[in-house]
């Protein structure tokens, strides 16, 4: 039985007559009195309906989860920086917080999650991570906008959203909740790592941590096949998407069958020892197959990313990952565009730059810089552990922008910087195969990670339920069961526990 229609029962607001409700919630214009917050617009949206939004990333949003009040406030985080934030606070409340996160280097409201959580009745709260935009060009000569976007957007989401909900509810929270995906799951692990009150449970799926070498890894990967390219210069090094489907056809001929089944789907790339040396053009043959610079190019980007002392610097590229449409970000022939604006402007601080000679040098400067500590790659999780704190993280197997095997590798370091050979007890990793990246790719992969993939409404298939669950009934997630629009079904692993195929289904040993 989930614990969310228990609860319901329970901490169900007393029903109000609706137009007392809009009275309740327009009067938050002037009855909210927080620290450097100044209270934008307060509506409240009688029924589904889209809103109109603020800012460059969209111009509206879906509210279906009406009647709700709607509170748009800006938090000015010092002189020079500010957090612009929303609160959805719908009438039916479970007395549950949720903080949203953000994506690559953005700038936009997560407006889609405050429509899914304040569905799931959670008083919601996302921010634009202290700029408007989808790039980082407002980093530019403002450390302070930096600081917003590394660590401190989310935490004060979370300090001045908790007292808007106080306010309009007259009740506190009784727990809060984190979730956010990509950059989204970096802050959520910078959470856990800084502010570890903040928040009683953390989803924080295919993070972004260990962030400067990850951008450093994507900016070399684009290099590998040549970028920039253009009709002018192309390079011999460059695959074309036709060349890319061979690699990709050679590597499924490989590898798929390693977990027992020919499905598509590469269940652990990282036992996947892919040669392409068995597609390079021999003699007289030249279609169907790779010169030996494109051979070069394969190699280099199946090869962890090691430093010039010989130091592993990043994972490597995921076997399977290189199919999902979404590599044309890294390997289109353009050199990568985060790595490009985080260099840019959050490093050196400089207008233009020329990346094309970039390479493993920017490994210890951007180290010494790491601009608002941003890394998010330590593993000294204790205070979080010891207040209560719960984090499940995921990450698919075939995330052709963050490898998957980096989700290992922190796991790794939080195990060993706690002694811990297992986080069971409070910190929980899923690898989805199949997976790309944050959602979609190949297979069941739709557990409730975000809004429109909570195809089953049950703490078995949905991980923010699984974690409500988890934080106020203590029933940790052993699996979760991801679905896709089939119905059909797979069960996930927590690591290190692997899925092994016993001839009927896939289980977890
Ligand atoms: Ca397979």
């Amino acid at each position: 039985m989930p614990l969310l229609k228990n609860l319901a029962a329970i901490l169900i607001l007393p029903v109000y007559a609706l137009a007392s409700q809009s009275a309740k919630c327009l009067a938050l214009q002037h009855s909210l009195h927080l620290q450097n917050t100044t209270i934008l617009n307060v509506t409240y949206v009688l029924a589904a309906t889209n809103v109109s939004t603020p800012g460059v990333c969209q111009s509206a949003a879906p509210v279906t989860a009406a009647p709700l009040c709607r509170v748009q406030f800006v938090i000015n985080t010092t002189s020079s920086s500010a957090v612009h934030a929303e609160a959805w606070l719908p009438d039916i409340w479970f007395g549950r917080f949720l903080g949203l996160g953000n994506g690559g280097l953005g700038g936009c409201i997560d407006y889609a999650n405050l429509d899914y959580g304040t569905s799931l009745h959670f008083a919601a709260v996302g921010s634009d991570n202290g700029h408007d935009g989808t790039d980082g060009s407002q980093f530019l000569n403002h450390p302070e906008v930096i600081n917003d976007f590394a660590f401190r957007a989310v935490h004060v989401e979370a300090v001045i959203g908790k007292q808007i909900v106080q306010t309009y509810y007259g009740a506190a929270v009784a727990k809060s909740y984190y979730l956010g995906c990509s950059t989204g799951g970096r802050q959520g692990t910078q959470a856990a790592l800084r502010f570890p009150e903040d928040f009683d449970g953390i989803v924080a799926g295919s993070p972004a941590t260990d962030f400067n070498h990850l951008t450093i890894w994507q900016g070399i990967l684009s290099h590998y096949v040549g970028a920039p390219i253009s009709a002018a210069a192309p390079s011999p090094k460059f695959l074309s998407p036709d060349v890319w489907a061979i690699v990709s056809a050679e590597i499924l001929r490989q590898c798929d069958a390693l977990d027992g089944v020919v499905d598509g789907i590469i269940t652990e790339p990282d036992e996947c020892d892919f040669r392409p040396e068995s597609i390079q053009c021999i003699e007289d043959t030249s279609t169907n197959c790779l010169t030996a610079t494109q051979v070069e190019t394969v190699k280099n980007v199946f090869t962890p990313l090691f430093g010039l002392q010989g130091e592993l610097i990043y994972p490597r590229y995921s076997p399977g990952a290189e199919a999902d449409p979404s590599q044309s970000q890294i390997f289109g022939g353009e050199f990568f565009s985060i790595t490009e604006n985080w260099g840019r402007f959050a490093i050196l601080n400089v207008t233009e730059h020329d990346f094309s000679n970039f390479g493993l040098k920017a490994v210890a400067f951007w180290d010494s810089i790491n601009p608002g500590g941003i890394a998010t790659f330590e593993g000294d999780l204790s205070a979080f552990r010891n207040r209560g704190g719960k984090f499940l993280t995921y990450h698919g197997r075939r995330d052709p922008i963050i490898s998957s095997t980096n989700s290992k590798r922190m796991y790794d370091l939080i195990s060993h910087t706690l002694s811990l050979p297992l986080l069971d007890d409070f910190y929980r990793l899923f690898l989805i195969p199949g997976m790309g990246h944050c959602a979609g790719g190949l297979g069941p992969t739709s557990f409730g990670q975000s809004n429109g993939l909570n195809l089953v409404n049950d703490s078995s298939h949905n991980i923010l339920l699984a974690m409500v669950d988890w934080v106020e009934g203590g029933i940790a997630p052993a699996t979760i069961i991801g679905s896709d629009v089939t119905n059909a079904t797979r069960t996930h692993c927590r690591y290190p526990m692997r899925s092994v195929f016993n001839g009927t289904v896939f289980v977890c040993e």
